[in-house]
C-alpha cells in the first residue's frame, strides 16, 4: 500500500517537472511510481505510508555510514547553532582541505563546491584554462553530472531515459566532447592521435558507476595515465562516487595511478550538498583568486556540509573497517548469484567493494554497449518484486547499489530471503 506516496506524487507532478527533482527518482524506467520518504535511520528508509525498506540506494552513494548516523547528526546540529552560512572562510574548510589532501596525495590543493556536477564542470574549465585547448574526452556511459559538455553519451538518468544527448546543449559545445568506449585503450590511443593537440583533458570515473557498475579492465587506468602524460593532456578522475567508498582515500590508490585532477562529492558531504576538485599545485594555482580561471560559489564550503563531511570522514578513518564492509557485500552478492543461478536466470553481477550491480544479461559487461544489452524489462520486474519484499534498490538498470556500514548481518540475510521470494514471483 502506498496511498500517501501516490497522492503526493500526483500533487508533485502539478508543481515539479515530472514530480521529482532528479529524473531517475521518478521510477519511470521500471514502470512504477516512487515512494516518498518520511524518514531514514541506519540501513532503513520508511515511506509516507509507513512501509520500511532495507536501503541500497544510500542517497546514491553518500550514506556510507548509514542514515542519520549520530556523530553526523550531532555535528550538523552543533554547526547549525553557530549559523548556517557566512559567505566567509571558516576553520572547518581548512580542516576539510587538510583531510582530503592527506587522504589523496595526488591533491596538493583542493577547492570546495556544492555538488559533483560543479566539481567536474570546474575541473574541466581549469583543464581548458591551463592547457589552452578546448576539446575534452569522456567515455560512453560515464556520467559526470549535467554540465553541457558532459551530457554526451552519458550514463545515469540520460541512459535510463534512453536519450542520446540533451536538447539545450549547444551543438558547438557538444562537438568539443570526444567519446570513446570505456575500457577501450586502443580507441583512446586513436582519439589522442587524432585530437591530441586539441584535447585539454580526459575525464573518467575510475570505476564507472553510472551505466550500472563497470569496473576498469586491468591496465586501463594506467594506460590512460601514460597516454595523457605523453600528450600533455590533463587526466581527471571523477571519484564523486568512488572517493572514500572502497578505502579511506580513492580508487586511484587501489590501481596506483596518480591523476592530475580529482573530483569528489557524495561521501565527503555526509549527506549534505557538497563537491570538491583538486590536484597538482601548478594546475590548481591557476584558479581565481590565485590565478585567472574563474570559479566561485555562495554556498561553497558551507559550514553544515563541512561539519557533516568531517564527522563522516572522522568515523571512516578511526572507527570503520572497510574489509568488513567488503566481506559483507561479498556475502550478499554471492548469495544473490546463487539464487539467480537456481532460478536459471542469466545474470552478470559486478562488484567493487561495497558497490554492485546485477545486470540481466548473460554476457560480460565491460562498457556501455554491453550494459545496454541487458533485459531492462526483467530488471524492472525484479526491482518491483524486491521492493514488495522490503528491499529498495536503485530504480534503474544503469545505476549502482551501495551497502553501508550500517547494514547488519541480519539485513543481508533478510535481503537474500527477499531476493529468493522476489525471484519465485517472477
Ligand atoms: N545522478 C544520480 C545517480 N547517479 C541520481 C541522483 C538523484 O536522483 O538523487
Amino acid at each position: 500500500m502506498k496511498t500517501h506516496s501516490d497522492a503526493l506524487f500526483k500533487k508533485a507532478k502539478t508543481l515539479i517537472p515530472g514530480g521529482v527533482n532528479s529524473p531517475v527518482r521518478a521510477f519511470g524506467s521500471v514502470g512504477s511510481t516512487p515512494f516518498f520518504v518520511r524518514k531514514a535511520a541506519g540501513s532503513k528508509v520508511w515511506d509516507e505510508d509507513g512501509n520500511r525498506y532495507i536501503d541500497y540506494v544510500a542517497s546514491w552513494g553518500p550514506m556510507i555510514l548509514g542514515h542519520a548516523h549520530p556523530a553526523v547528526v550531532d555535528a550538523i546540529r552543533k554547526a547549525a547553532r553557530r549559523g548556517t552560512s557566512y559567505g566567509a572562510p571558516t576553520a572547518a574548510e581548512v580542516e576539510m582541505a587538510a583531510a582530503i589532501t592527506r587522504a589523496f596525495p595526488s591533491m596538493d590543493l583542493v577547492r570546495m563546491v556544492s555538488s559533483g556536477t560543479e566539481a567536474t564542470m570546474s575541473a574541466i574549465r581549469l583543464a581548458r584554462g591551463t592547457t589552452g585547448r578546448e576539446k575534452i574526452l569522456k567515455f560512453e556511459g560515464c556520467y559526470h553530472g549535467h554540465a553541457d559538455s558532459l551530457l554526451v553519451k552519458a550514463g545515469s538518468g540520460v541512459a535510463t531515459l534512453g536519450i542520446p544527448g540533451s536538447p539545450g546543449v549547444p551543438k558547438g559545445l557538444a562537438e568539443l566532447t570526444v567519446t570513446v568506449p570505456f575500457n577501450d585503450l586502443a580507441a583512446v590511443k586513436t582519439a589522442v592521435k587524432k585530437h591530441g593537440k586539441e584535447l585539454a583533458c580526459v575525464i573518467v570515473e575510475p570505476a564507472a558507476g553510472n551505466m550500472g557498475l563497470v569496473p576498469p579492465a586491468p591496465g586501463f587506468l594506467k594506460g590512460l595515465r601514460e597516454l595523457t602524460a605523453a600528450a600533455g593532456i590533463v587526466l581527471i578522475f571523477d571519484e564523486v562516487i568512488s572517493g572514500f567508498r572502497l578505502r579511506f582515500g580513492g580508487f586511484q590508490h587501489l590501481v596506483g595511478v596518480r591523476p592530475d585532477l580529482t573530483c569528489l562529492g557524495k561521501i565527503i558531504g555526509g549527506g549534505l550538498p557538497v563537491g570538491a576538485f583538486g590536484g597538482r599545485r601548478e594546475i590548481m594555482e591557476s584558479l581565481a583568486p590565485a590565478g585567472a580561471v574563474y570559479q566561485a560559489g555562495t554556498l561553497s564550503g558551507n559550514p553544515l556540509a563541512m561539519a557533516a563531511g568531517l564527522a563522516t570522514l572522522g568515523v571512516l578513518e578511526n572507527e570503520s573497517d572497510y574489509r568488513d564492509l567488503d566481506r559483507k557485500t561479498r556475502r550478499l552478492c554471492d548469495g544473490m548469484m546463487k539464487l539467480f543461478r537456481k532460478k536459471g536466470l542469466a545474470v552478470t553481477l559486478t562488484r567493487c567493494g561495497s558497490m554492485f550491480t546485477v545486470f540481466f544479461t548473460d554476457g560480460d559487461v565491460t562498457d556501455f554497449t554491453s550494459a545496454l544489452r541487458c533485459d531492462t524489462g526483467l530488471f524492472a520486474r525484479y526491482f518491483k518484486a524486491m521492493l514488495r519484499h522490503g528491499v529498495s534498490l536503485p530504480p534503474s538498470q544503469f545505476e549502482t547499489a551501495f551497502v553501508s556500514f550500517a547494514h547488519s548481518s541480519e539485513d543481508i540475510d533478510r535481503t537474500l530471503e527477499a531476493c529468493g521470494k522476489a525471484l519465485a514471483s517472477l
